[in-house]
């Protein structure tokens, strides 16, 4: 006979829709080589998650590791709602500098421990060994992974200034981990700009920080637009 916990079991997997349960966060988008100052310590450097499922989520004690350490945990409520992007900056850089470089209206966070003795800063030589980017929940698992490079498939990194952002196609934790899913920033293209000149971040930077573009977002962007051909002509 099933038990009532199967049938709770059933119900969950259908309720879940095409995002698995616990698979709802992306690292969307990675400036670890920016034309900013970028001396120790690299507060120019920031990272972009994204969250494609149906549910909010609470970011509460998660934190960023990689091959050479971690960062501390997030700390307080901080909720991050469906196809919401948030950025998570260096701790020792203040959300007033980054929003008058990068602008307003998304959620930037500072996490403690980017740089040595945690998580060191994200490498500019990244390999198949380094620029192992982890984000984790409080346990310590793994949300997502997305070990960047320079080489291959992925977007090179010279000249220093754009970062890289995944494609429309491919806002999913296993497609990130494909270089060629993976574009470098174009001013005007899929929410991209260039900084502003100021607290020390230098206006070769081009990046969507706050902007994560999916297919349906192209595909309404579309029907928009076709509606207002019909409207005007
Ligand atoms: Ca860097
Ligand atoms: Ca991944
Ligand atoms: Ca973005």
């Amino acid at each position: 006979m099933l038990g009532w916990r199967w049938l709770v079991l059933g119900v969950m997997v259908l309720g879940v829709g095409a995002v698995a349960w616990g698979d709802e966060i992306v690292i969307t988008e990675i400036m670890y080589d920016p034309a900013s100052e970028e001396r120790w310590p690299a507060k120019t450097e920031w990272i972009e998650i994204y969250n494609r499922g149906q549910r909010e989520i609470s970011l509460e004690g998660w934190f960023l590791a990689n091959e050479r350490g971690q960062t501390h945990p997030i700390h307080g409520r901080v909720m991050i709602q469906p196809r919401e992007a948030v950025v998570l900056i260096p701790g020792n850089q203040t959300v007033k500098d980054f929003r008058a470089a990068w602008g307003e209206g998304y959620q930037v966070i500072p996490l403690d421990g980017w740089h040595k003795p945690g998580l060191h800063q994200l490498t500019n030589e990244p390999s198949d060994k380094t620029g192992v980017l982890t984000l984790r929940r409080p346990t310590g698992d793994v949300a997502d992974e997305v070990n960047y490079d320079n080489e291959g498939r992925w977007p090179p990194n010279k000249p220093d200034g754009p970062s890289i952002y995944l494609l429309p196609h491919a806002i999913d934790t296993t497609s990130n981990n494909d270089g060629s899913n993976w574009a470098r920033s174009e001013s005007g293209r899929h929410g991209a700009r260039h900084a502003r000149p100021d607290g020390g971040y230098d206006q070769r930077d081009v990046g969507s920080p706050g902007v994560v573009v999916t297919v349906e977002d192209e595909r309404e962007q579309r029907e928009g637009d076709d509606g207002n051909a019909e409207g005007e002509g």
